[in-house]
């Protein structure tokens, strides 16, 4: 049996952290069974981020490779018949998604102001004094450093927004008119993309990256379809 290691639930989402989220969601594509196991301890994760599974006794993280190891293990019923175009363009969107955009979503969460509030009272507000005020300062100050060394949190506020924005238009380009982002049937570039989108349009916090994707009537539609196809219940 397959067991996700994942970030308890928050923001009413199946998971606030994307890559997480992803996984969940790729898992239910795929049609495969799995356990939660929702979880805060990133000293026991392999590679000490979230998510990572357990296949019975076999350890796998990072959300590429897991999927990549479930294809090779449970085959591959999303991407099986795409082509090298396809895949190229899956790969693009992907890098997209989670080496671009996810690093705006960081800095709308945890720097910018508005974002802040919500963040620390969602995620800290349940702690009991004096670690209600210290945890959400160092794991603040960790995420500005990761911000930094990443290059985004070297930018401006606006400029920050405006790459954003940039991408949320680009990949409501990319969709168009399409039911899914490679076309008629879904794969698991959606799983990310959803994902991702999910977590932009449908999170409490509010920001120019999230005030473009709901400018976009399909972007919009595309969350519900998944949403509603993959966590009915949600
Ligand atoms: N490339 C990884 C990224 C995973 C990742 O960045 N997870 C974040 C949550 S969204 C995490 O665990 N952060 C905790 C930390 O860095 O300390 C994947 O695809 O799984």
């Amino acid at each position: 049996m397959i067991t996700l290691h994942q970030f308890p639930p928050a923001f009413d989402l199946p998971n606030a952290s994307p890559f997480c989220m992803k996984l969940e969601l790729y898992l239910r594509m795929a049609g495969l069974p799995y356990l939660n196991r929702y979880t805060l301890e990133l000293h026991r994760a392999p590679k000490g981020k979230l998510p990572w599974i357990d296949d019975d006794g076999t350890a796998v993280a990072d959300s590429g490779f897991i999927i990549e190891y479930l294809k090779g293990k449970y085959g591959d019923p999303l991407d099986g018949k795409l082509g090298p175009l396809q895949r190229a363009q899956a790969l693009a969107i992907t890098r997209l998604f989670e080496e671009h955009l996810y690093w705006s979503v960081i800095y709308d969460r945890w720097i910018a102001a508005p974002g802040w509030e919500v963040t620390r009272a969602a995620f800290f507000g349940g702690l009991r004094w004096p670690l209600r005020i210290i945890i959400p300062r160092v794991a603040r100050r960790g995420i500005r450093a990761e911000l930094h060394g990443h290059g985004m949190g070297r930018h401006s506020p606006e400029q920050i927004c405006a790459l954003g924005v940039a991408d949320v238009d680009a990949l409501a380009a990319l969709l168009g008119d399409q039911p899914y982002f490679l076309g008629a049937d879904a794969t698991s570039v959606d799983a990310t993309a959803a994902a991702f989108l999910a977590n932009v349009l449908l999170v409490p916090t509010e920001s120019p990256v999230k005030s473009a994707a709901e400018g976009h009537a399909n972007l919009r539609a595309y969350c519900q379809r998944m949403a509603q196809r993959y966590f009915p219940a949600g």
